[in-house]
C-alpha cells in the first residue's frame, strides 16, 4: 500500500501533521509536489471538481481513488490504517475532535503572522501583527496548553498519551504543535511549558519514538523557516 501526499513544497505547513502520521508508522508513500513535475500534477488535481474528489486547499492525500483534503480529515482516514488510532469509536470520535481543535489553534498561530490578509506581505501587516500575537501569546497559548494538559492528566491509562492506550495521530500532532509554537514563540513557550509538564513531557517522548527520530534528523523534514506557518519573528514573541 503507498500513499501519494499532495503539500507545498519548502515548508513543513499543514502537510506535516500527515508527514509525521506516515513517517511514524513507516508507511510507503509519495511526496508529490517535491518530485520533479509534482507540482503540475498538484494544480491538476485543485482544478477538478469531480464529485467526492472535489479539494479546495493542500495538504491532501490520495489513496487509491480516494482523493482526501484537511488535515484532521486525512488523519482520521489514515490514523486506523497506520495503527495510529484508538480502535474503539468513541475514542476515535474524541481523537477526531481534538485534531480539529489542533486545526483551529493552527489557524491562529497562522493569523498571528497574518491577521489581515494572506495577499499581504508581513511587514505590510505588522502592526496588526503585532497586537495579535500578544493576545494569542498571553490569552490562547496558555489556554490551550492547559487545555491538553487536562485531557493527559485526566485519560485513565495515564498521561504517556492523549486518548486511549497506545499512541495515536494525536500525540504526533501535539508534538508538531507543541515543537512549532516552540520555533515560532521560545520565550513565551519556555514559561508557558513550565506549567504544562504533561505537555512536555508528551513531546519530548514523541520525539523519541525510533522511526520518527530517525525523520526528524532525516533532510526529509524540511527546516522551520519564516514561510511556514511557525514563523519566528522575534518581535512577535514579545522581545
Ligand atoms: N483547514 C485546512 C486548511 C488548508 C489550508 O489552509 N492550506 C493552505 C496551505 S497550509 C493553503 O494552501 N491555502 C490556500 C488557500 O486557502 O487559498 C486543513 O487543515 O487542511
Amino acid at each position: 500500500m503507498s500513499y501519494d501526499l499532495f503539500y507545498w513544497p519548502g515548508i513543513q505547513g499543514r502537510g506535516e501533521f500527515v508527514r509525521l502520521a506516515l513517517e511514524d508508522a513507516g508507511a510507503t508513500y509519495r511526496d508529490v509536489a517535491r518530485e520533479p513535475h509534482g507540482m503540475k500534477e498538484m494544480q491538476q488535481l485543485l482544478a477538478q471538481h469531480a464529485p467526492l474528489r472535489a479539494v479546495f486547499a493542500p495538504p491532501f492525500l490520495r489513496d487509491g481513488d480516494r482523493l482526501i483534503s484537511q488535515v484532521a480529515a486525512i488523519l482520521l482516514h489514515l490514523g486506523p490504517r497506520l495503527g495510529l488510532a484508538p480502535v474503539d469509536e468513541a475514542q476515535s470520535l474524541y481523537a477526531h475532535q481534538i485534531q480539529l481543535t489542533i486545526s483551529d489553534i493552527v489557524n491562529e498561530v497562522h493569523d498571528t503572522h497574518h491577521p489581515i490578509s494572506n495577499a499581504l506581505y508581513y511587514e505590510d501587516q505588522k502592526d496588526a501583527a503585532k497586537a495579535r500575537s500578544k493576545a494569542f501569546r498571553t490569552e490562547r497559548i496558555p489556554k490551550y496548553l492547559k487545555w491538553f494538559e487536562a485531557i493527559l492528566a485526566e485519560n485513565p491509562a495515564g498521561s504517556r498519551q492523549l486518548v486511549g492506550l497506545t499512541t495515536s495521530y494525536v500525540d504526533l500532532s501535539l508534538f508538531q504543535l507543541v515543537t512549532g509554537l516552540g520555533y515560532a514563540f521560545p520565550r513565551t513557550m519556555k514559561k508557558a511549558l513550565k506549567t504544562t509538564p504533561r505537555v512536555a513531557d508528551l513531546t519530548a517522548a514523541i520525539a523519541e519514538r525510533p522511526r520518527l527520530s530517525a525523520y526528524l534528523a532525516s533532510d526529509r523534514r524540511v527546516a522551520f523557516n519564516e514561510e511556514g506557518i511557525f514563523r519566528h519573528y522575534p518581535e512577535l514573541d514579545g522581545a
